[in-house]
């Protein structure tokens, strides 16, 4: 069966584990091959070739359509967060009238299993199919996990937007992009940018999706390489701050990861590798550091306060 359009949004910066992510897709999904592939971009270059060529052959079409990003940049996203992530928002210029679904993913996931009953799975008269985000529950008790879940919008349910499996007559009939963008501009801080602005735009109109399609935080949670095949997730999500291709940070799945990686041209290099040895060493006494400097200014805040009373 065929599967797809699957949509990704990348930059540059991302150029190494999109490839990765990419490349788990292809593995995993090896009977539906060519896959039917759309990144949007906002600025081409040898990195789109090196992403292609990191692939089996035959393994995909890909299709890079470059969108202007301009005017979402005065949108803040978390510090981890590009602009590309806006780019979620103009899929629908990017497909055929013969494309009643889409599928979009994010570029921090590998692909465990196959899509096939993630592409079938039943939307109801809903616009998309998503996975609850981790924070609802807390939400919905008033309790605020993170600092800034507390400016998160309010509404029936709220989704995590890495994992969207789109209706898309409905998704335009219901004009979501005009909605999201509506939120934006009304709501410019926003802590979660368009996932917030998604979740507005669809609030009680998306169907739940098994936790297994969109599997988030995996990192500190559990250990893939130790998890048997058939109970891995189909989708794991590295939504955290902590990613498993960033090795200044401990994480259990780096090694995992890797292995994956190093079938791209994206693999570390000998050179590469010694400098996130260096970096993990530096992690843990940066982190000292970075303590060590709040608790000083902090005494020096309370210090200067007391001085001034008296
Ligand atoms: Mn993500």
């Amino acid at each position: 069966m065929s599967l797809g359009p699957i949509f990704f949004c990348c930059d540059e910066g991302y150029a190494a584990p999109f490839a990765t992510a990419l490349r788990s897709l292809a593995e995993a999904n090896m009977s539906n091959w060519p896959l039917d592939i759309r990144v949007l971009v906002d600025a081409s270059g040898d990195w789109t070739r090196k992403v292609q060529a990191s692939l089996p052959e035959g393994a995909a079409i890909i299709r890079w359509h470059r969108i202007e990003l301009e005017a979402f940049r005065k949108f803040p996203t978390n510090r981890h967060i590009s602009a590309s992530t806006f780019g979620r928002l103009f899929i629908e210029q990017f497909v055929t009238a013969e494309d009643k679904r889409a599928l979009y993913l994010d570029a921090d996931i590998l692909v465990l299993g196959s899509l096939e009953d993630l592409w079938r799975a039943d939307l109801g008269d809903n616009t998309l199919g998503a996975v609850r985000d981790n924070f609802d529950n807390d939400l919905k008790f008033g309790k605020t996990p993170l600092p800034e879940t507390k400016a998160a919008p309010r509404v029936t349910d709220y989704f995590n937007a890495g994992v969207l499996l789109i209706d898309l007559p409905r998704w335009r009939e219901r004009r979501v992009v005009e909605k999201a963008f509506a939120y934006l501009q009304n709501n410019p801080n926003t802590p979660f940018a368009d996932q917030d602005a998604l979740n507005v735009a669809c609030d009680g109109e998306w169907n739940e999706l098994g936790k297994h399609w969109n599997s988030v935080d995996f990192v500190e949670k559990i250990n893939l390489a130790r998890t048997p095949d058939d109970l891995r997730p189909g989708i794991v999500h590295f939504a955290a701050r902590v990613k498993p291709w960033n090795f200044a940070y401990w994480n259990q799945n780096a090694g995992f990861y890797d292995k994956v990686r190093d079938r791209t041209l994206f693999r570390r290099t000998f050179a590469m590798r010694q400098i996130d040895r260096l970096l993990r060493l530096w992690g843990p006494s940066r982190r000292t550091l970075g303590q060590f400097s709040r608790t000083s200014r902090l005494a020096a805040k309370t210090l200067f306060s007391r001085t001034q009373k008296a």
